[in-house]
């Protein structure tokens, strides 16, 4: 997203809907902050004694793993100000245990600071978590990756510099080109890396996760904004993204991950006063979810100040995805 965009974001519009329809789920953060780590199954949002946005959550062993940015730009500070990643647990989607932060910027020696979107993904017993970051020396946004032994960490950088910096993507005139990596491993175990904002990028990577396997291309898609997500369900695979601005997420299908895509229309609508939703699609105990983020705790929460909310997410029979439907009730326990 622009960033000048998100800071004239402050909007009527946030405070129109946080006075509407997310008006009873405003509560007083101060009253969260007390909350134990495990939260209370209370719905949407899932997370209520901290902020968090970004989700991307996986499945290792019957448990789900969600790991978030973690906003703390003070109140009426309209900008990100973000310095670490967040981790949760739950066997159920509805309690979720949060874990110590298992990874920062300052584990990038590189970076400097802005703990952007970022996604973990399981291979050969190793957890490897791509993440979005400032780069110290090359202006603009890069991707690091960092690995760990367990899904909770602790993580280290993996390779000790940027795996995707803005150099490598020289067309881009946006120093926030290179944000939102999303991460897949296909059947035959070719792990693909797609990121981007403006423009949507894939590359592939080398087995060893840490090195790119192949020049970086660029994925044609109508009204790209960032937060691509790629996941698949039987012979089709989608690559969900955020589309305008403010966003909404939309989605292409494809039978073949480096495509062509074809582009399917919206998926979840603009979350309210958040103007970033940024999504994670997952299957769970035989239920398909959508996790994203709203602005809606407090007052103040908004498009700085996001949290994480989980509503179900439905497959028509030809494989196109029913629009989500976002609920302050969210989930209820899975089984
Ligand atoms: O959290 C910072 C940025 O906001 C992410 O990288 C984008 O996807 C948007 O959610």
């Amino acid at each position: 997203m622009s960033l000048n965009s998100h800071k004239k974001e402050i909007s009527l519009f946030r405070y129109a809907v946080l006075a509407g329809i997310l008006g009873t789920m405003a509560l007083p953060f101060t009253a969260m902050a007390q909350n134990p780590a495990s939260t209370a199954p209370t719905g949407n949002p899932i997370i209520k004694q901290k902020y968090t946005a970004d989700p991307a959550a996986f499945v290792h062993k019957g448990t789900v793993y969600l790991y978030t940015g973690h906003d703390e730009a003070p109140a009426r500070q309209e900008r990100y100000v973000m310095h670490d990643w967040l981790v949760f647990s739950s066997t159920d989607m509805v309690n979720w245990t949060e874990h110590p932060s298992p990874l920062a910027v300052k584990d990038f020696t590189w970076a400097k600071d802005d703990a952007w979107a970022s996604q973990v993904i399981e291979r050969n017993g190793k957890f490897y978590w791509y993440a979005a970051v400032e780069h110290a020396t090359i202006n603009g946004k890069a991707i690091g990756v960092a690995v760990s032994d367990s899904p909770t960490g602790p993580f280290k950088d993996a390779r000790g510099s940027a795996l995707i910096s803005s150099d490598m993507t020289p067309d881009d005139k946006i120093s926030w080109a290179d944000i939102d990596p999303s991460v897949w491993i296909d059947e035959k175990g070719q792990a693909y890396l797609f990121w981007g904002n403006t423009t949507c990028y894939y590359a592939k990577l080398k087995p060893n996760m840490t090195e790119l396997d192949g020049p970086i291309n660029k994925v044609p898609l109508p009204n790209f904004t960032e937060a691509p997500w790629v996941h698949k369900r039987g012979d089709w695979y989608y690559l969900s993204y955020a589309s305008g601005f403010p966003e909404k997420i939309v989605y292409a299908m494809s039978r073949k991950i480096e495509g062509p895509w074809e582009y399917k229309g919206i998926l979840n609508e603009i979350a309210g006063n958040s103007n970033t939703n940024h999504q994670s699609i997952i299957d769970f105990k035989g239920q398909s979810y959508f996790i994203y983020h709203n602005g809606a705790i407090n007052t103040d929460g908004g498009s700085f100040r996001r949290s994480v909310c989980i509503d179900y997410l439905y497959y028509n029979k030809d494989g196109t995805l029913k629009r989500v439907v976002m609920t302050t009730e969210g989930v209820k326990p899975a089984k």
